[in-house]
């Protein structure tokens, strides 16, 4: 008989009301499998507040906070002193946020908090726009995707920008954990859960998030396109403990990005060049990481 490595324990109830194949609910449902019921979860404006708390409805079976969308890490930082001071003890304090409220507008309570050591996991799910207020791009949108304010002409080819570097800008501030999650990967996912609720200090997940109506896919693909975007490279599945970087998925070699990009309605525009180009910064990218790994395993402390 086939050995479950995921947890069985569902503590998200069915019928809630994101979207269908949302890449979201699906990162929330594995997450809580890995953390069990001991846990307040606070979430700012973001999709996940349409789900988890529709007034008088709640999608979770465990407690949740809304918070304001600029001040998720301010909010675990009293979540964890409010639980210190009532002597809760074993209780997992969550901090879960979509990308607009982590990479933009929250960042600054987000490096508050890793800088004060705060004992709490924040998560930010990455589906890379600020899409519960209509597809509207964020820092973390990738280079050339459409949005409604990365329009798309002849001139234009979509967001001008590149996507930001969370996991280098909280990879600065030396957190006690920091983990690249995809919800395609279940089994890769929860061993990082389970690895960042055994560990105290300020732990960071950064969770790989599709979203069929903002990325314009069919809903059915969500765990196909997820599966390409860590095998092509343009999501690699990785983690850092004190410092060290352990890549957790490898390949015999990538996927070309064409396969990842021309599954999604939001990259039909690119040109040849366009994909070259993104082709050739996934492989930079990828390359770096490799050479981190190899400069972390050989370093003594
Ligand atoms: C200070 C502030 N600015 C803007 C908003 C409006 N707002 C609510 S949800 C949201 C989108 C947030 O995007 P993201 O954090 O990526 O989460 P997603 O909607 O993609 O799940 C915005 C801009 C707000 N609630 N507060
Ligand atoms: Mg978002």
């Amino acid at each position: 008989m086939a050995k479950l490595t995921i947890p069985a324990q569902e503590l998200m109830w069915g019928g809630h009301s994101a979207c269908p194949g949302c890449g979201p609910a699906l990162a929330m449902r594995l997450l809580l499998k890995g953390l069990g019921p001991r846990t307040l979860v606070s979430i700012p404006a973001s999709c996940w507040t349409v789900i988890a708390t529709p007034y008088p409805t709640t999608a979770l079976r465990v407690g949740v906070l809304d918070n304001a969308i600029e001040a998720t890490g301010a909010s675990i930082s009293g979540l964890r002193a409010a639980a210190d001071a009532l002597g809760l003890e074993n209780v997992n304090i969550v901090g879960f946020a979509g990308d607009g409220g982590t990479a933009d507008i929250g960042l600054q309570a987000l490096s508050g908090m890793l800088e004060r050591r705060t004992n709490a996991i924040y998560v930010m799910y990455d589906n890379e726009a600020y899409m519960n207020t209509g597809i509207q791009r964020s820092g973390a949108t990738p280079w050339g995707a459409w949005t409604t304010t990365t329009p798309v002409s002849a001139a234009v080819h979509g967001k001008p920008e590149p996507k930001k570097d969370i996991m280098g800008i909280v990879l600065a501030h030396r957190p006690a954990y920091a983990a690249t999650l995809n919800p395609a990967f279940p089994e890769d996912f929860d061993q990082k859960v389970e690895r960042a609720r055994a560990l105290v200090g300020p732990r960071f997940l950064h969770l790989f998030a599709p979203c069929p109506p903002g990325w314009k896919f069919d809903s059915s693909q969500t765990i196909a396109l997820g599966r390409l975007a860590t095998d092509t490279g343009v999501f690699p599945l990785y983690e850092v403990v004190d410092g060290r970087l352990r890549i957790t998925r490898k390949t015999g070699g990538l996927k070309p990005v064409t396969e990842y990009l021309s599954a999604q309605g939001r990259f039909k525009h690119l040109s040849a060049d366009d994909m070259a180009q993104i082709q050739a910064q996934v492989r930079t990218d990828w390359e770096h990481l490799q050479s981190r790994e190899r400069e972390d395993l050989g370093r003594v402390h």
